[in-house]
């Protein structure tokens, strides 16, 4: 099939680069979104994504007239195909709630010419297709073909991914499938492999799934090695010298809005077919746990070296993780909240994002640290990978510094003047032993 104008429906984290990779290969892409004010951005050429080659892509596709972002559905007329790329769907009621999809294939629908194509990017619970078959229909559509090709692309290598990786074409014709086929070769290289629309649904829940069980055996051995006495970093990277073994790291939490849900559109599928995926949701609260369990340690250790008056606590880093801007569903909201709630001052610095979360924003690293009682290390962002245990103590003024390192950079450093409390590494006092008894761990009902 030739594509000559293809609809992008949302100019998010994948329908920007995907808009605007189409219209740099030739094809008039529109570029649909329901944010004006970001319509009105991407028309002057500006980004809120921080990914490498997107802004020149961008920049390239607006000189040629071939991207025009809208925030009018009429722009969508006369297209052959949509691609949408919505956000995915979140839970209402253990259920997923659809609507930003449902909007899009409708709006797809009335747009996409005669037996033209429609491709889903956007994640999708098992068992869509036949809603989306359904919506068709109400709007007498059933002469568009359907492909589902579920994104599979890593924020901060957005481009590199979306063009290099496999990609997996689910459809119920063959018709559709050499549809889709022929339009993502017009901007992928990467491998295309076909197969049904429902084990393409599959294979990108399976896939964060796998990933979230994963870092939660990371986390949990983490936190056995805590306890034990031992290095979990090393452990890491012994175990992970046999040639069947690759341990993930551990940290203080999952966060990012694909890990956080996508594993539980797969348990949820398979409890209302009658199987409870035990391990699926121990993932989710091992992982969602880990920023109660670390705050709660750090703050037991303050009331037990005697922090006295009122205490402030410096965040280092908020993202969801190392070297993006993006704060969507980030442990550290968490650790945040805990020391708001318990009456702390909280200072927060990240290079990358001017989030707080609540607390208070520290325009430099110095003034953040500069008077805490705590400095909390909680991303390991390019930008701290210098950062210097005695100068951070220095700069702190304080003599009995607690420094937490969420993310193990700071292990080999000589912890000189500083009480150093690492995920994964020796608990330093034995009263917070204890805690493991007082404290099992919850995580997805969010109790503390
Ligand atoms: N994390 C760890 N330990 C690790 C790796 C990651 O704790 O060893 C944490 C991160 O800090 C972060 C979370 O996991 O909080 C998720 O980060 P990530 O880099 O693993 O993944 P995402 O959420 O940025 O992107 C994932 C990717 N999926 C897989 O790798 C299976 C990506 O390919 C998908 O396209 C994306 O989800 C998505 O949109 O579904």
């Amino acid at each position: 099939m030739r594509f000559r104008r293809v609809g992008v429906i949302g100019q998010g984290y994948i329908g920007l680069p995907i808009a605007v990779l189409l219209a740099n290969s030739g094809v008039e892409v529109v570029g649909y979104d329901v944010d004006r004010s970001l319509v009105e951005e991407l028309r002057k050429g500006i980004t809120r994504l921080n990914e490498r080659d997107l802004k020149d892509l961008l920049k390239k596709a607006i000189s040629t007239g071939k991207y025009r972002p809208s925030y009018k559905k009429e722009d969508l007329m006369g297209i052959d195909a949509a691609i949408i790329a919505v956000p995915t769907p979140k839970f209402s009621d253990g259920n997923p709630d659809l609507s930003f999809l449902e909007d899009a294939i409708r709006t797809a629908a009335r747009y996409v010419g005669k037996n033209g194509l429609i491709v889903v990017e956007s994640t999708l619970p098992p068992g869509s297709s036949g809603m989306i078959m359904n919506w068709l229909k109400q709007e007498e559509r059933s002469d568009l073909m359907i492909a589902y090709c579920p994104e599979r692309a890593l924020p901060g290598r957005l481009i590199e991914e979306i063009t290099g990786n496999t990609r997996i074409i689910g459809a119920d014709s063959l018709e559709a499938a050499r549809a889709a086929e022929d339009l993502y070769r017009l901007f992928i290289r990467g491998d295309i492999v076909h197969t049904s629309f429902r084990t393409a649904e599959v294979v990108k829940l399976v896939e964060n799934a796998y990933r979230d069980v994963n870092i939660a055996f990371s986390n949990e051995v983490a936190r056995i090695c805590e306890l034990l006495g031992v290095d979990f970093w090393e452990v890491m990277e012994l175990a992970n010298r046999h040639p069947r073994v690759n341990l993930l790291r551990a940290g203080l939490g999952v966060g990012g809005p694909c890990l956080t849900k996508d594993p539980l559109f797969l348990y949820h599928a398979g409890r209302k077919l009658g199987y409870e995926p035990l391990m699926i949701f121990e993932a989710r609260n091992v992982n969602d746990s880990g920023p109660y369990r670390y705050a709660r340690i750090v703050h037991e250790v303050m009331d037990l070296v005697g922090c006295n008056g009122r205490r402030r606590i410096a965040v280092l880093g908020v993202t969801y993780k190392e070297g993006v801007s993006d704060t969507r569903e980030s442990p550290s909201e968490k650790f945040i909240k805990f020391f708001l709630e318990k009456g702390y001052d909280v200072v927060v610095y990240d290079p990358r994002s001017d989030e707080t979360f609540g607390g208070a924003r520290a325009g430099s690293i110095e003034e953040a640290i500069s008077g805490s009682d705590c400095v909390a290390l909680l991303v390991g962002h390019p930008e701290f990978r210098d950062l210097e245990i005695s100068r951070i103590r220095s700069l702190s003024g304080k003599d009995n510094l607690i420094l937490f390192d969420a993310t193990g950079i700071l292990r080999h450093q000589d912890k000189k003047g500083v009480i150093y409390i690492g995920v994964g590494l020796p608990i330093p006092y034995p009263a917070i032993k204890r805690m493991e008894k007082i404290y099992p761990h919850k995580g997805l009902s969010g109790e503390v």
